[in-house]
């Protein structure tokens, strides 16, 4: 057996060196971030209109966000939640409140106000930042709520964003900070883990420490240039833990330069690239098909400034790589694997590794260890065999939010977090990630749990029972479908019971199918078959 597998306890270790955490327990993100200070280059730029906040700039509006947020009454515990699109203001509001020990929470700008109304109840939210068309619409549901400008020197001077531009310029003393530990909470992000709705994923100071020291800093120590010279090109979604960890903190650490797309645009993103002769690129994998077929409109000679792509969140096919090798043999490919419940941290890939690597997730972060347990016998699976991936280490959630019985299920005694994945380890350590146990549909990346959709489909008056499952699909990756019994003498459309759901839904959560049934396959206690269900829509297609 390899050194790093040990047959008796059926723990893999990491095959890098470990990472020295910092061990001072009374430590916060905010503190640490602020030790790590840089000059010179931009830290964030828009894409659009090209503005940009130099470091000294950010760590100075870090710091008035919050003092105004102090002065607004704002402390330690409390609940703050973010509701925007990408944006260069994104990690001034995220770090100032964790300045002050509050906690963020953050959501998908297109979320349907029943989704936001059911999330700040869920995490106690007690202050909103939002978009100019949302801040009504919270209030209405009695958060207060502060509009942030799209536009960066435009608006300035629009009254709607006077409260904004307001704490950006608080000139108040510091504001005092409460003792924070690094076990405080942080962030409270949702996923649906492996089974059931969606809930609360607690994510603590320290996490997001180990976070930017395992995942960011750790890759950036194995290239050759500097992390100042990096150019980043922000599209993934700042309110998902892959965008989270890379554009809001961990690459601020860095001193790396963050160009921000407020939102997905195929011809933007590849204008964006050239203009701002961006190194660096994480994507997802609809968004390098995207990247591929811009990349050939334009002609090979192109992107010269791009390094290195890094793919992750969803399974991506072979043919799909090597396309995008074939049309940018210049550029470094690699994929990541990471969960919102392991703050992002899990495994990557490494740069100029063997054209056989690139169809694997990469090897284990530095200081994380893994397990592959067999879900029938729970015996663990060597190198060479597969089963499901556990994962332990400095990275993993404390918890779900108010959930003890979803966490025990989740984190075991011992300290493994179950990931739902199948996966094996190849004689190389490097991990390929082969299908999922749990219940998740991957919509282009992001997580759709069946059990939420279910939930708001049986609430329709002519819906007697219902499943959702997923299906492949050549440009999301997967959809989600719903089996659908209908009530008696009920004529229902596969039409209408989309628009239900897309009524009350973020357009990346509808329905895409419905397939009428007579039943929905059940096992003795009444739980959905979920895998007979899989088969049955894959057979049908
Ligand atoms: O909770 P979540 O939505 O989290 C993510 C995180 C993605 C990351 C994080 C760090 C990286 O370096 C990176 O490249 C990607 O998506 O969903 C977690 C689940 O998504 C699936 C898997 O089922 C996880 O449990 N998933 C994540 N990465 C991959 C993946 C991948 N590379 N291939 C296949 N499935």
């Amino acid at each position: 057996h390899p050194h790093w597998y040990s047959p008796e306890t059926g723990i893999y270790n990491s095959k890098h060196p470990s990472v020295e955490l910092p061990s001072d327990p009374f430590l916060d993100v905010v503190s640490f971030f602020f030790s790590h200070q840089h000059n010179g280059a931009s830290a964030l730029i828009d894409s659009l209109s090209g503005s940009s906040i130099s470091y000294p700039e950010l760590y100075s509006l870090v710091k008035s966000m919050a003092s105004g947020l102090h002065h607004t009454g704002i402390s330690k515990g409390d609940v703050v939640l973010i509701l925007l699109p990408n944006s260069i203001y994104y990690s001034i509001v995220f770090l100032g409140v964790l300045y002050l020990g509050a906690i963020v929470t953050t959501m998908n700008p297109l979320s349907s106000v029943l989704e936001i109304k059911k999330q700040i109840t869920d995490s106690n939210v007690c202050l909103a930042f939002t978009i100019a068309e949302k801040v009504e619409k919270l209030q209405a549901l009695g958060i207060p709520a502060i509009g942030v400008p799209e536009n960066v020197n435009l608006d300035s001077k629009l009254t709607t964003f006077s409260a904004f531009y307001k704490l950006l310029s608080s000139c108040f003393e510091l504001a005092p900070r409460p003792v924070i530990k690094q076990q405080d909470t942080a962030a409270i992000m949702y996923s649906s883990g492996t089974t059931g709705m969606s809930k609360g994923v607690v994510i603590t100071h320290r996490n997001f420490i180990a976070m930017a020291e395992l995942f960011v800093r750790f890759e950036a120590s194995q290239y050759e240039y500097s992390s100042l010279d990096n150019v980043f090109l922000a599209v993934l979604p700042m309110f998902h833990i892959y965008g989270l960890s890379l554009f809001v903190v961990g690459l601020l650490y860095l001193g790396s330069s963050i160009v921000v797309m407020r939102k997905f645009d195929r011809n933007a993103m590849i204008k964006a690239l050239d203009r701002y002769k961006v190194t660096h690129f994480p994507v997802v994998p609809p968004i390098l098909t995207a990247l591929t077929r811009g990349a050939k409109n334009v002609g090979g000679s192109s992107l010269k400034s791009l390094k290195q792509v890094s793919c992750g969140a969803a399974p991506l096919s072979r043919k799909v790589i090597e396309d995008f090798i074939q049309t940018l043999p210049h550029v470094d490919f690699i994929q990541g694997y990471g969960m919102t419940e392991s703050t992002a941290v899990g495994t990557r890939g490494f740069n100029s590794e063997k054209f056989q690597n690139y169809s694997s997730i990469g090897l284990l972060a530095p200081n994380m260890q893994a397990k592959v347990v067999d879900w029938n016998t729970g015996s663990f699976s060597p190198p060479g065999s597969s089963g499901e991936l556990w994962l332990r280490g400095p990275a993993i959630m404390k918890g779900y939010l108010n959930n003890m019985e979803a966490t025990m299920s989740t984190i075991d005694k011992d300290g493994w977090l179950h990931t739902g994945d199948i996966v094996c380890f190849d004689q190389d350590g490097y991990i390929h990630i082969f299908d999922r146990l749990k219940e998740i549909i991957k919509y282009k990346g992001f997580q759709i749990a069946p059990a939420d959709l279910e939930a708001l489909l049986i609430s329709h008056p002519e819906i007697l029972d219902v499943a959702v499952t997923v299906a492949l699909d050549e440009e999301s990756g997967e959809i989600p479908v719903a089996f659908v019994v209908r009530k008696n003498g009920s004529r229902l459309s596969p039409e209408a019971v989309m628009d239900y759901v897309s009524e009350r839904v973020a357009p990346y959560r509808k329905v895409r199918k419905v397939v009428f049934t007579n039943s929905i396959p059940k096992s003795a206690a009444g739980k959905i078959l979920r895998r007979e269900l899989r088969n049955l829509m894959n057979s049908r297609l």
